[in-house]
């Protein structure tokens, strides 16, 4: 073909970390020429020579005086031989670019300085050429470059950024309660995405996965139990490199105490002391219910929401929400579906007393959820306990004409009572007491119906109490 033979001949510096970080040393691929080309070249054709150098530590520590230290911990208690940490390298070159590509790959030598070898045999023309260091066979540098020319007669200076391809997964939350979860890693500059593995077991003989083009992955689990984690850089030229480190995760049932029934329910709180977030949560495994207790007054107004939907991740669970009396057994309010998949139950409350907010899982999903309460005081609500509604135990006389007195009840909880005859307000007379109440019967002057229907309460803002009494004419 009449070129004459040569190729690239490649130096590859591996620095540390920081290096690549700052940019004061790329790691370089550096032609030698043609003369330094180790192996001969068959008429016709070019070859590309390989010089893998590994600075040792204490080069870099001087190159990278003042710079930062991002990276540098990776790096410190390394063994400080010629090849790092690395047991082998190789180099492949891809091409001459077109349809008939074909790869060329060498194993290279371990030298004094690093590694070193030579890809002979190539046509003129433009490859790719990928340099891989091996650590238990997997990969873990990886820098690669396109468009390096080899021309007959000539060598070609190329460079490429030898860079650390194993990521470092950032340790999960564990536990948790979450059925779907993210985990982080750290980025790496050469990947084009990242592959995430989880299995029940540490020799990950049956994993799934998903693949992920950021730092974030979010994995799915169908069941409580340890998942062992980990995660490996993608690229068109390394098609999944050496596994980080594995990490672990629990996922558990709720974290945060929740019943199973009334007798269990934990009691959140009376009154605004039952205003809280409940995190760490989770209807598990199907059919799950979980009850919480709430005391609370007469007229309070009662917020109960469930996030799960709108959590980040989103939860799988759809949850419902009842809220229940004291027993348990009368469903007093209930929703599925407030915001989103999410449940959210508001409303006043008619009595004074516990009540109960269970939560559970439409349609047989599960998943992490929080519960957030609030409850807004009534007038039945001191603070510290709810007021009494009054109670009658005995009344007299109990049929008299109008303005008649004194009519004298008794009972309990009057303090601060209102009497009524057919919801006309009767005055509290002098010598009236928490436990009596001396009063008259009100005229068609105090706007008493000429036809009265013969009630008389005795109210405060914690209810009331209701007898018969009979006007007469
Ligand atoms: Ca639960
Ligand atoms: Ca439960
Ligand atoms: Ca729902």
């Amino acid at each position: 073909m009449g070129h004459a033979d040569c190729g690239i001949t490649i130096r590859i510096l591996r620095a540390r970390d920081v290096i690549f970080v700052t940019g004061a040393l790329v790691t370089s691929l550096v032609a030698l020429g043609c003369q330094e080309s180790p192996a001969p070249f068959a008429p016709g054709s070019g070859g590309i020579s390989l010089q893998l150098v590994i600075p040792d530590d204490q080069t870099v520590d001087n190159q990278a005086a003042g710079t930062t230290s991002v990276g540098q911990a990776a790096w410190l208690g390394e063994q400080r031989t010629s090849r790092g940490h690395l047991d082998a390298a190789i180099a492949r070159a891809i091409g001459p670019e077109g349809p008939s590509a074909r790869e060329h790959k060498v194993d290279l030598t371990e030298t004094s300085s690093g590694f070193t070898g030579t890809i002979s045999g190539l046509q003129p023309g433009s490859y790719t050429v990928a340099v891989e260091g091996l650590v238990s066979g997997e990969v873990d540098y990886f820098g690669s470059t396109s468009g390096v020319e080899v021309t007959a007669g000539k060598n070609t200076a190329a460079s490429i950024s030898f860079l650390p391809y194993q990521p470092v997964l950032d340790p999960p939350s564990s536990p948790i309660t979450a059925l779907r979860f993210a985990v982080t890693y750290s980025r790496i500059l050469n990947a084009d995405s990242y592959i995430v593995e989880w299995d029940t077991s540490a020799t990950f003989g049956d994993v799934r996965s998903v693949s992920s083009t950021s730092t974030t992955a979010e994995l799915t689990v169908a069941d409580t139990g340890r998942y062992f984690i980990r995660v490996s850089a993608v690229s068109v030229l390394v098609e999944s490199g050496r596994p980080s480190e594995a990490q672990f995760v629990d996922v558990v049932t709720d974290l945060t105490s929740s019943g199973d029934d009334p007798s269990t329910a934990p009691l959140v709180g009376f009154g605004t002391g039952a205003n809280d977030s409940l995190t760490a949560l989770n209807v598990f495994p199907i059919g799950d219910t979980d009850w919480f207790a709430i005391d609370a007054c007469r007229s309070d107004t009662i917020t109960v929401e469930t996030l799960a939907g709108r959590l980040t991740p989103p939860s799988d669970v759809d949850t419902y929400l009842e809220l229940r009396d004291v027993t348990g057994g009368t469903v007093i309010d209930s929703n599925d579906d407030a915001i989103g998949t999410d449940s959210r139950i508001e409303m006043e409350l008619p009595s004074n007393g516990r009540y109960h907010a269970i939560v559970g899982g439409s349609a047989n999903t599960v998943g992490r959820y929080d519960i957030s309460f609030e409850v807004g005081p009534g007038p039945a609500n001191t603070g510290s306990q709810c007021i009494e509604a009054p109670a009658i135990t005995n009344y007299s006389p109990r049929r008299a004409p109008r303005g008649f007195s004194p009519v004298t009840i008794d009972g309990m909880n009057f303090t601060d009572a209102e009497v009524t005859f057919d919801g006309v307000v009767a005055p509290v007379l002098a010598g009236s007491s928490d436990t009596r109440i001396i009063t008259s019967v009100p005229t068609e002057e105090d706007g008493l119906n000429p036809n009265p229907d013969g009630r008389l309460r005795v109210s405060n803002a914690g209810g009331y109490a209701e007898v018969s009494f009979e006007i007469q004419p």
